[in-house]
């Protein structure tokens, strides 16, 4: 239940409950929308009468504070529920356990930590941006096994199959906004929407841009897909800035240098309450990032292709290490298929000397 709803929940978490009776399940639920009803109100409805003495299955803790709803403990509570599984705690501190206690104390039996990693995985942008107040980012990057992302010729179309570049859009659909630097912009006029084959949600667009480069004919500026925010530097032309304002973008001063301060970027990234965000590059901006240690995940697509050529670009660009040792290394990988390509993830492990 929540991995249907991943990505349309804003910076809150997908959460899916599950009222078993019996042997029978008598209530689904999942959230659905920030804002609107929480995972277990939704089953509950569901179960009606059945609910007394029913199991409630959630994948997350039930809350215990009045936010833009009533608390889901209190709602388990009334509705007679004797025994909830969870998979794992809020990470929020405003219930972070206390939800848990609150059940224990009306007497129902509890059990946390079923199919926590699982659950934690799912969670980990909300886990992330509820406790940092920074968005979680995904970098993702589509290559050729010589690390290419177009020839030498600038050619792109494409790097990845269908099926990759599929998979792709589903992540857009499930991140709050994407990042690009404004040589991608400059250099494709992508538009960076959600192009599924079944309709998916549109990220807020942003490019760092720290001159002002970005040309009012973008498709970025001219579309109304979806918001367009710049990220620029305190040296940006403040003319410039009010063309892109009048055109309808939102430009955001990061830091006091003549360069984008990326960490700054996110911190303001983070107070729009963009909760995710996926990286697609380019070279330099990929490098950036991960050098000042604000990504969360990687997902490398590999087409089996070489390209070649000295000058075409790279999916990374930046000074790098002298030695091996002092390579970024990767946790958690994991390998998927995807047709032809292959797609590696995990997160870049936390290092003294990065940032
Ligand atoms: C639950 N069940 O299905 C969800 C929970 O903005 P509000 O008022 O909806 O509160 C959001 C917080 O509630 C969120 O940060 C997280 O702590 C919890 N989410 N809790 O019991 C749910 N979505
Ligand atoms: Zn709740």
């Amino acid at each position: 239940m929540a991995a249907k709803t991943a990505g349309q929940t804003g910076i809150n978490p997908a959460v899916g409950c599950v009222i078993v009776k019996d042997g029978r399940i008598v209530g689904l639920g999942a959230h659905l929308k920030r804002g609107e009803g929480h995972a277990e109100p939704h089953a509950l409805a569901m179960a009606g009468d059945e609910a007394r003495g029913a199991t409630a299955y959630v994948t997350l803790e039930p809350c215990s504070h009045y936010g833009r709803t009533p608390p889901c403990s209190d709602r388990l509570i009334a509705a007679g529920i004797a025994r909830v599984v969870v998979a794992e705690l809020d990470p929020n501190p405003l219930v972070a356990g206390s939800g848990m206690a609150k059940l224990q104390t009306a007497g129902i039996e509890t059990k946390t930590g079923v199919m926590e990693a699982e659950a934690r995985r799912r969670s980990e942008p909300f886990r992330k941006f509820i406790t940092t107040r920074l968005p979680y980012v995904t970098l993702k990057t589509a290559s050729t096994l010589d690390g290419r992302i177009a020839a030498a010729s600038g050619d792109s179309r494409w790097v990845t199959g269908p099926e990759a570049r599929e998979a792709v859009h589903a992540m857009r659909h499930r991140h709050m906004g994407i990042l690009v630097g404004i040589g991608t912009v400059l250099a494709d006029d992508p538009s960076l929407t959600t192009r599924l084959s079944v309709p998916g949600l549109h990220p807020a667009r942003i490019v760092a841009d720290s001159s002002l480069r970005l040309p009012l004919d973008a498709k970025l500026v001219q579309d109304g897909a979806a918001p367009t925010i710049v990220l620029t530097s305190e040296a940006a032309d403040e003319g410039r800035a009010a063309v892109l304002r009048a055109a309808g973008v939102e430009v955001i001063r990061c830091g006091s240098g003549s360069s984008v301060d990326l960490r700054e970027a996110m911190r303001r990234l983070g107070e729009l309450e963009l909760g995710s965000i996926l990286l697609e590059g380019g070279g330099r901006l990929n490098g950036s990032m991960l050098e000042a240690g604000l990504v969360d995940r990687i997902c490398l697509f590999l087409a089996p292709k070489i390209i070649g050529g000295e000058d075409a670009p790279s999916s990374f660009r930046f000074a790098g290490f002298e030695r091996m040792a002092d390579a970024i290394e990767l946790d958690d990988v994991e390998v998927e298929r995807y047709g032809r390509d292959i797609c590696i993830s995990g997160k870049p492990a936390a290092k003294g000397g990065i940032g």
